[in-house]
């Protein structure tokens, strides 16, 4: 009996030995990629049953998590410590993000899917060639608001129908630096990539002047609120407005007359990867024309893949607030990469305003 326990304790301690050599040796560099795929996305941003599908026909495990700025999700892939293999930057920090040797070239020879992808949102200023990214989701910032929740015969149609007395308390704003200041700077004629310190100070003022009608700013929140009536004015992206729309009927959605942005986010792979070649997998798979429209349905921003409008309801498609003609989109501006100084201004003024408000 004694030797019975003494080989069983023996066994024990052997396995245990070796369960914790083999999880060392998954968790050391170059050999955790075997069999996962650290995927980093925005929130609410995936039909996360297309992740279960990936995993079922891959074998691949993905570890998902998710960020609500562009700047939140730099400045975790810049600290490494976890080592994402796909994140989903707007086209400014693409831009950021290769200017700083972070990101892995493509590797276009597994990626056959991008031939599905509209060529109008290929080969953009932000990343010719796109050597590095391939785009995901793209759209406007605009303005949400529910007309039954707006004083008698308020119309809105630009940014500026906001500083109404009327609106009281009424407005929700997007968490987004580049978002907030892009208003204030286009509310005043300005571009919202404008760096004149004192355009900046402008818009800054003007956005503290807009205070007694915020009600708050908030990240995916803003979809419960106004779906719940909670909020009569949603400054935010026009993806959004779509999904409160399936909620909420009475929600409408504007393109502000003054300009506003018009934005892309794209897939990369970081150079923390670990395991690229399951990361090009996880590209290809949400190109895919049916997953692309069955990935778009559920989260209602506006896909670049023109093949997979096809398997999507035509009502969908043919919203011009969502897939709007050329000549809108043309007269809007996309965020260009204002460098690391005038990144940190535009993120210090929006700190100013958020602390103003308190
Ligand atoms: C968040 C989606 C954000 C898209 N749910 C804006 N880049």
């Amino acid at each position: 009996m004694k030797n019975l326990i003494r080989a069983f304790v023996a066994i024990s301690v052997v396995s245990l030995i070796l369960i914790i050599a083999i999880n060392r040796l998954n968790a050391s560099e170059g050999f955790s990629g075997g069999n996962t795929l650290t995927v980093y996305n925005w929130g609410d941003y995936i039909d996360e049953e297309l992740i279960d599908r990936f995993e079922e026909e891959t074998g691949i495990t993905i570890i998902y998590e998710t960020f609500d700025s562009n700047e939140a999700m730099m400045t975790k892939v810049q600290q490494g410590g976890t080592t994402y293999d796909v994140a989903v930057p707007s086209e400014y920090m693409v831009e950021k993000m290769k200017e700083e040797d972070l990101l892995v070239e493509l590797d276009y020879s597994k990626l056959p899917n991008v031939k599905y992808l509209d060529e109008r949102f290929m080969d953009l200023a932000f990343d010719p060639g796109n050597n590095y990214s391939v785009p995901y989701f793209w759209g406007t910032v605009g303005i949400i608001y529910n007309p039954t929740l707006l004083p008698e015969g308020k119309e809105i149609t630009g940014f500026n129908d906001l500083w109404d007395p009327e609106l009281e308390n009424k407005i929700l704003l997007i968490d987004g630096a580049r978002e907030i200041l892009g208003m204030g700077l286009n509310s005043l004629g300005y571009s919202l990539n404008d760096t004149d310190e004192d355009h900046l100070q402008e818009a800054l003022t003007k956005l503290k002047e807009l205070t007694p009608n915020v009600k708050a700013i908030v990240g995916d929140e803003n979809k419960m609120l106004m779906e719940n009536n909670e909020a009569a004015i949603a400054v935010g992206w026009s993806g959004d407005a779509r999904d409160i729309m399936w909620e909420n009927e009475n929600i409408d959605y504007v393109v502000p007359e003054e300009g506003s942005n018009l934005w892309f986010d794209n897939f990369v792979i970081p150079k923390t990867a670990q395991n690229v070649d399951a990361a090009h997998q996880f590209i290809n798979f949400m190109l895919d024309p049916e997953v692309a429209a069955q990935n778009t349905e559920y989260v209602s921003y506006s896909t670049p893949n023109k093949e997979a409008l096809k398997y999507m309801p035509e009502d969908m498609v043919n919203d011009e607030r969502f897939y709007p003609e050329p000549e809108l989109t043309e007269r809007l501006e996309v965020y260009e990469n204002l460098g690391k100084q005038h990144l940190a201004y535009y993120n210090e003024l929006f700190l100013q305003f958020k602390m103003y408000r308190k």
